[in-house]
């Protein structure tokens, strides 16, 4: 069992997508145990994106994911995070298949909707940025031994 985390980001929140995105990874069967609409601060941004430090978007990064509310939660399921991303598409939504979240809702690599982490380490890394341990709810679904048993 995998656990990512997503952002539902501030293009999404705005144009009235949270319940459009939610929805799709909430059917793709992955199992939320955190959930808040919150905004980000410059301090949580940097270190959110710290590894994207010294591009060229760096700056426009920040100030797009701190220009207003977002949804940030938490995923869990077998391979959430592959699972996760391929249900997002590619970063630049030009590039992301029909079907996928950009691939349906998204026009520009900067405001493309979602956030998933790409890796074991990042999602623990992100998880622990973004919530406290006493923030996530380890649960079981009844409906769970026919998506993810
Ligand atoms: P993803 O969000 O698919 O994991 P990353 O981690 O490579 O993609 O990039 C993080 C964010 O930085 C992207 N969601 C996108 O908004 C932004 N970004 C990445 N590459 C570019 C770029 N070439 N120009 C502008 N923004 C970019």
């Amino acid at each position: 069992m995998e656990r990512s985390l997503i952002i539902v980001k501030p293009d999404a929140v705005q144009r009235g997508l949270i319940g459009e995105v939610l929805r799709r990874l909430e059917q793709r069967g992955l199992r939320f145990v955190g959930l808040k609409l919150m905004q980000i601060d410059r301090k949580l941004a940097e270190q959110h994106y710290a590894e994207h430090r010294g591009k060229p978007f760096f700056q426009e990064l920040l100030e797009f994911i701190t220009s207003g509310p977002v949804v940030v939660g938490v995923v869990e399921g077998p391979r959430a995070i592959e699972v996760t991303r391929k249900t997002m598409g590619a970063t630049d939504p030009a590039k992301a298949e029909p079907g996928t979240i950009r691939g349906d809702l998204a026009l520009t690599i900067g405001q493309n909707v979602i956030h998933g982490s790409d890796s074991p380490e990042r999602a623990a890394y992100e998880i622990g940025l973004f919530f406290r341990d006493d923030e996530l709810v380890s649960y079981e679904r009844a409906i769970d031994r026919w998506i993810m048993s």
